[in-house]
């Protein structure tokens, strides 16, 4: 064929530096040039094949999305599994299926039982066929992360994304094997992917967690967005283009497909509710919410509109690759496996980004109940480190949210490591507070810095009692989430061995100044309860001494009503 060579066309664009190199790849009608410096890549490149000339007119016509998908006739139509139907273990196979069930937490035997590259049904609301793209939608590197995941299932991931992609906007899949211990994830899995050209494997030589695994996937990627996926997933008809489509509009959008449901049990394709928004409650755990109803009507909500999310659930995403390292990727200090997935949305929103899912975009995951691998170290602490990683760069005051909330973490001198980098990043960014993100991006979520205000003593309301009563109780104390009583930098606490009580500077780590405020007897219908003083080896309670008039702590007496505490306002969790 009479098409300009690499050297040719790098003359004509008057590149003679290498590391400006043009390369050529095939479209439909016209030949692209990527990898050309960034200053002429913003311009396009149409290449006329018969005169060899390469004109900068930016290529800005738009097609219907392709429906690329390989497997619309499958060469097996009566196989299980196929269409994305239920399978069923036969019966004498129960005992195998069973069995095998925790090589990766999902039905294993199933997975093997259906081909790796079923068709499933097209699960796009209607009009997403008809949704037009732009022709010149930035390439993509897609990289898939695992450790000892399933052969079928990995490899079923892998071709669906080779089945149902415009081959054109791939530049290379990248798996990266998380040091798995299971020997047909070397060799064999070499060997196989051989017959695609596209795929390359990185086999890493120690375990990184997914975190820093899809970091050294990115370091390798060529393409011009990058595009995580789990090692677990079937991409549908018409998924990649979408995503893409929202990055090329704007750089600083990080687009998700929606995510459906392949179940653990039938290996059943499911599609899932419209309308979700991804979210997360205290102490950060991630959710989807759907949108009200009401709201969906009142603003004329298609199922196709583009939903803007405060998170995302983590494992599927196109970013631009340039973006994501400008943002710093994600904190490498982040272990294994949870927390990555709010610390890129939270960075994402507050450095001038937006996270949306793109309903057009379709992709099946399997979700399990657990994890299928092995945590280096307890799966439970590895992921509170991580939070509390995220919280502490990037929560500000709203930080005692999340500790408050997730109490148990507090008490054993977490060390979160090294953070200097994280905070720099974000001031190098000029991010916005995590108050801003709260009230512009997730308004709905509640966050009130103090859990209740206004503490009054049961019996005498405090109006009537002692001096030390009055003094104390006119103050304005607020109950933290971190179960300080605060009046402004002060906090009260027991300031000797005989329970005397004073006013200390504050500090959130010390538990000496903590207060359990809690009902000690279980019927208790009102909202009276004993502030207790948790640290002491005997729980301890704050208590109005009559006698003496003054405050004071004494040992906790369900029956005694100069221990109940009341505040003024308690504020949602
Ligand atoms: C969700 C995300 C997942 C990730 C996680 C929080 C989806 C569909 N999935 O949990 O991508 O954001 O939340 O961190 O949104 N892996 C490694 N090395 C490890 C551990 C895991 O390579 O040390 C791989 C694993 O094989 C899988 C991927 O990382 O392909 C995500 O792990 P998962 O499937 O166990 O996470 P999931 O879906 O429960
Ligand atoms: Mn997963």
């Amino acid at each position: 064929e009479d098409v300009p060579n690499v050297n040719s066309v790098t003359k004509t664009l008057g590149l003679n530096d290498p590391t400006k190199q043009a390369i050529l790849t095939e479209g439909p009608e016209l030949i692209k040039v990527l990898n050309v410096s960034l200053a002429d890549k913003d311009q396009l490149r149409k290449i006329n094949r018969s005169s060899k000339t390469v004109r900068f007119t930016r290529d800005t016509g738009m097609h219907k999305v392709l429906t690329v998908d390989a497997t619309l006739s499958p060469r097996d139509p009566k196989a299980p599994g196929q269409f994305g139907h239920p399978a069923a273990v036969p019966d004498d196979k129960q005992e195998e299926a069973k069995h095998r069930w925790k090589e990766g937490n999902f039905n294993v035997y199933l997975s093997d039982l259906i081909p790796v590259d079923r068709a499933i049904d097209d699960t796009r609301p209607a009009g997403c066929s008809d949704q037009l793209v732009h022709n010149d939608l930035p390439t993509t590197t897609i990289i898939m992360c695992f450790v000892d995941e399933v052969w079928s299932t990995l490899l079923r991931s892998v071709h669906s994304v080779l089945n149902r992609s415009p081959s054109h906007l791939i530049t290379e899949i990248i798996l990266v094997d998380d040091f798995s211990t299971k020997e047909y994830l070397k060799d064999s899995l070499d060997k196989y992917m051989l017959q695609f050209p596209k795929v390359q494997i990185l086999h890493l030589k120690e375990r990184h967690g997914l975190i820093r695994a899809r970091l050294a996937g990115a370091e390798l990627a060529k393409g011009d967005v990058l595009t995580f996926l789990d090692s677990h997933v079937e991409c549908n008809v018409g998924w990649l283009e979408p995503l893409l489509e929202r990055v090329r509009l704007n750089r600083k959008k990080v687009a998700c497909p929606v995510i459906e449901v392949i179940s653990d049990k039938d290996m059943s394709y499911m599609t899932v509710d419209n309308f979700q928004r991804g979210i997360f409650t205290w102490p950060m755990n991630f959710g989807w919410r759907q949108i009200p109803p009401e709201v969906i009507e009142k603003n004329k909500i298609k199922e196709t509109d583009i939903i803007r999310c405060p998170v995302m659930a983590g494992g599927l995403f196109s970013i631009d690759k340039k973006y994501f390292f400008e943002l710093g990727t994600y904190d490498p200090g982040l272990d294994v496996w949870g927390g990555e997935n709010m610390e890129i949305s939270f960075k994402v929103w507050m450095c001038g980004g937006e996270i949306e899912i793109i309903p057009c975009s379709r992709v099946g995951h399997i979700f399990r109940n657990d994890n299928p691998y092995s945590f280096p170290k307890d799966r439970i602490k590895t992921v509170e480190r991580n939070l509390a990683r995220v919280a502490e760069v990037w929560l500000d005051e709203y930080k005692e949210l999340f500790y408050g909330h997730g109490y148990h973490l507090i008490q054993k001198n977490l060390d979160v490591g090294d953070l200097t980098q994280q905070i720099e990043l974000r001031k190098k960014l000029r991010c916005k507070s995590f108050k801003w993100y709260l009230e512009n991006i997730y308004p709905d979520l509640e966050a009130p810095l103090v859990k209740a205000s206004g503490l009054v003593c049961e019996l005498y309301k405090c109006k009537y009692v002692t001096n030390a009563c009055l003094h104390f109780c006119n103050q304005k104390f607020n109950y933290t989430w971190l179960r300080l009583i605060k009046h402004g930098d002060f906090c009260v606490a027991a300031v000797d061995a005989k329970g005397t009580l004073g006013l200390y500077p504050c500090d959130n780590r010390n538990n000496s100044l903590k207060w359990l405020h809690k009902s000690l007897v279980a019927f208790q219908t009102e909202l009276m309860d004993h502030l207790v003083l948790e640290h002491l080896q005997q729980p301890t309670c704050l208590e109005v001494d009559r006698s003496h008039k003054t405050l004071r702590v004494n040992a906790c007496d369900a029956s005694n009503p100069y221990q109940k505490w009341q505040f003024g306002n308690y504020y949602a969790e």
